[in-house]
């Protein structure tokens, strides 16, 4: 089994397997894991949430997904990491739009990563993208934007992540677009540099928050200091940070990261708050080596949720509609090394996470909650599709009046 994920790593770097580097140690680490028979953690053991449902799928074909979204006038917009939107109409007509960046980097996890619309999107086909750009030797998380109004639309950089890196992993990469017009992007530590993320002169391992042009926000919590850096960090100490989101209602920002060998975390994003990477951390390394003798620390805020071993969390939505009750003020949360969707309960006093949907088992990229109230899975890999589920419904009982 060795040999075979080294191959695949091979494979899909393009490049020759060198053990020196810790990212390709990583790597290896995550395909071995994903098959592990061990994959299914602890949660998985609680009463399923939702008994009865219905399973569809409503798109195939992907290649290597990383985000979808859904528009509001009917129909998807899915990110691939080469650097193509894949575009369902209300009918459901497919269209492949290639996208022409100033210098895409795609390789490793690097390439075409989130997507958002415009809040004028149905009449401006304006997107806000997340990627990576730049070459092997120097990259940078991107933020930038494009009007898919084109055969071949024209990507215009618009922030750039201006601390360098030199390798194609943990980019973080999650866009969440604020009330007030903001936007937070998570920036991951890119592995070789974790040091960095307790950094205030670094933009890696931050959540960073910047307008809609790429400027600085001026509240921003570090904005008194002399860095570059200090202008856009809205929270610091973070490894590999996928999912962000806001709960509509409460206004509570949610952030959940990868941790290194366990310690995956859900953290509750505050302005200026420290989430502890590396300096506390509730995972080894992947050698097994402990990477800080610190599962706390004082003036570093802890995880409203740990999973040790890991589960390898990818996106992540909040549950507020009728259609699945018993999913009310849920964080709805994917798992790639797990291949399961979890429902993280918001109670205040003890967060728990429960495996909904048993059926589903393949590595999971992104969980959206339609208009209609059902709920949206991306899966991973070269051949992903997005799939919907739906509760079961009674006979004779049409199905508007479920919505
Ligand atoms: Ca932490």
């Amino acid at each position: 089994m060795v040999s075979c994920a080294i191959q695949v790593v091979d494979h899909y770097l393009g490049m020759n397997s060198g053990f020196s580097r810790g990212w390709q140690r990583w790597l290896i680490g995550c395909l071995l894991g994903c098959t592990s028979p061990l994959a299914l953690g602890a949660s998985a053991e609680a009463p399923a949430l939702t008994g009865n449902y219905h399973q569809t799928q409503i798109a195939g074909y992907l290649d290597y997904p990383w985000a979808a979204v859904e528009n509001p006038l009917g129909g998807w917009l899915i990110t691939e990491r080469s650097g193509v939107i894949i575009e369902y109409d209300h009918a459901g007509q497919r269209q492949e739009i290639p996208l022409q960046f100033e210098q895409l980097y795609v390789a490793g996890q690097g390439g075409l990563l989130d997507i958002e619309l415009a809040r004028d999107f149905t009449e401006s086909r304006r997107v806000y993208l997340s990627y990576a750009s730049g070459s092997a030797g120097e990259n940078y998380l991107t933020f930038g934007t494009t009007v898919l109004d084109t055969k071949t639309p024209v990507v215009k950089d618009i922030f750039k992540v201006s601390t360098p890196k030199d390798t194609p992993v943990h980019y973080g990469g999650r866009l969440l677009q604020l009330p007030d017009d903001t936007w937070l992007m998570t920036s991951g530590d890119g592995f070789d540099y974790r040091e960095q993320a307790q950094r205030k002169d670094s933009f890696l391992g931050k959540v960073l928050r910047f307008t809609t042009e790429g400027k600085s926000v001026a509240d921003n919590p570090y904005a008194g200091g002399d860095s570059e850096a200090e202008q856009y960090i809205y929270t610091l100490g973070h490894r590999n940070p996928q999912g962000l989101i806001q709960d509509p209602k409460s206004r509570d920002i949610w952030l959940h990261e990868h941790g290194p060998d366990g310690g995956d975390e859900i953290n509750l994003v505050q302005a200026g708050q420290n989430y502890g990477w590396p300096v506390v951390t509730l995972g080894r390394d992947y050698s097994g080596a402990r990477i800080s003798p610190f599962t706390q620390y004082e003036g570093m805020q802890g995880p409203m949720l740990n999973w040790t071993p890991s589960i390898a969390p990818s996106g992540m939505t909040i549950y507020h509609n009728d259609v699945f009750p018993e999913l009310q003020n849920h964080l709805l949360v994917t798992s790639l090394k797990n291949k399961a969707l979890y429902a993280v309960s918001l109670d205040q006093n003890r967060m728990s996470a429960v495996q909904i949907f048993a059926t589903i088992n393949e590595r999971l990229r992104d969980v959206i909650v339609g208009r209609d109230g059902a709920i949206y899975v991306l899966t991973d890999g070269e051949r992903a599709r997005i799939m919907r589920f739906s509760p079961l419904r009674p006979k004779n009982v049409p199905e508007h009046s479920l919505r």
